[in-house]
């Protein structure tokens, strides 16, 4: 029998919330598997079940109205024109999907890989010779930016503008808060600028950039479309991976025992980091919005309602997890949804993945210990968690 969400005054793009996430989480999936946020007037799910259920059911949970707070077939949207995957529902996606798929799939990355090994050797070399040094700002925002920009063949000049980008665009997912509009006129020049980089002529031959107007040679997609597949790749690319690694480093550098797991085993660097995004996920939630009336958990939901549903949450949702709230780099991580679930799951997932086991494996094998050198400071966004520093001191492997 359908029943009326419980209310909840929480608001999850506040400072407070954003700051530390996890006792609102909690009382989230406590309160039901759906319930309504009266600060923005939208239903809710922090529950594993019903966040992969909604993600699953893409007809009836449509992304096409966008997948921030304001819905983007009745409100202007800061991009434009919508992003042709995150924004869309088949059978649009079922045609802009796969020439993004290609252009990252395994046989990209296995070209990829040895350029990424090279430059997190050289990297963790230089930063573990210094003995201190900060994850954040000499690390997770260097790494991805050097090799993900230039795998994607995006010129040098400008790169500075990326991070200011995705920081609006990942805010502009939420309200029109102080938040967003702290970032609103760095990324709007950033735009400018990003906007200028989606042409065949800005990107490199054979880079990921150019590989996708190949597609318009192909016949899958106009060239003005590939231009905005291309602009997908700049905007989920980037700082996803940056918060990522941060988060991944911050974890570790915590739990001293992962890390002498770790050291042990470089090989673990994988499943490490893929416990990272469970435990602390880099992008934290995402909207949707029912296409009819629909029933999810306990709660009928209308159509044309927007869904918030929390992923970093169900990450750690008891129901699905044995003690969630513990960082286990041997754990069975399978399941999380950090890089989503059903069709719109990351496409970029494997080079996310990469990165992250290449780097954590490059300083597995350099450092015995890994420590808090001062506190870290957070980076508070509408969607994203992170941090903006991470100092750290490493005790080098001894030989
Ligand atoms: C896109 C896009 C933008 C931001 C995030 C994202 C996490 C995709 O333009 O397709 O996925």
């Amino acid at each position: 029998m359908a029943a009326l969400p419980p209310v909840l005054d929480v608001d999850p793009f506040s400072d407070e919330f954003l700051a530390d996430p996890y006792p609102d989480h909690e009382r989230l999936r406590a309160a039901g598997p759906v319930v309504w946020l009266e600060t923005y007037g939208i239903y809710a799910s922090a529950r594993h079940a019903e966040v992969q259920l909604a993600l699953q059911d893409w007809r009836t949970f449509s992304s096409a109205a966008g997948v921030g707070l304001a819905n983007i077939e009745k409100e202007a949207s800061f991009f434009q024109p919508p992003s042709l995957l995150l924004e869309a529902d088949p059978p649009l996606h079922q045609r802009t999907r796969p020439v993004l798929a290609l252009a990252l799939s395994p046989s990209a990355l296995r070209d990829l890989r040895p350029k990424f090994e090279l430059e997190a050797h050289a990297l963790a070399d230089r930063l573990v010779s210094r003995g201190t040094f900060d994850g954040v700002t000499d690390l997770a925002e260097v790494y991805p930016i050097r090799v993900f920009a230039d795998a994607l063949g995006l010129r040098e000049e400008g790169r500075e503008h990326l991070l200011p980008y995705a920081a609006f665009l990942f805010n502009a997912f939420g309200p029109r808060n102080p938040r967003f509009e702290a970032t609103l006129r760095a990324g709007e020049a950033a735009r400018e600028w990003v906007k200028r980089q989606c042409n065949r002529r800005a990107l490199r031959p054979g880079g990921l950039g150019s590989r996708v107007f190949d597609a318009v040679n192909r016949g899958e997609v106009s060239e003005e479309e590939a231009a905005v597949l291309v602009r997908s790749l700049l905007s989920a690319g980037l700082d996803t991976t940056v918060y990522g690694l941060g988060n991944a480093l911050f974890a570790l550098a915590t739990h001293p025992e992962a890390w002498a797991q770790l050291h042990a085993q470089p090989e673990l660097a994988r499943t490490a980091f893929e416990e990272a995004l469970r435990f602390e996920s880099a992008v934290q939630t995402f909207f949707r919005t029912t296409t009819a009336e629909t029933d999810l958990g306990d709660v009928t939901l209308p159509a044309g309602a927007k869904i918030l549903l929390f992923l970093g949450a169900a990450n750690r949702d008891p129901r699905r997890w044995d003690e969630p709230d513990q960082f286990d780099i041997a754990r069975k991580t399978s399941g999380h949804v950090a890089f989503g679930y059903g069709i719109h799951s990351c496409v970029g997932q494997a080079v996310a993945r990469m990165e992250g086991e290449i780097v954590l494996k490059a300083l597995a094998e350099r450092i015995e210990r890994l420590e808090l050198a001062a506190p870290p400071v957070r980076c508070l966004n509408n969607t994203l968690r992170g941090l903006a520093s991470l100092p750290l001191s490493v005790a080098p492997r001894r030989h």
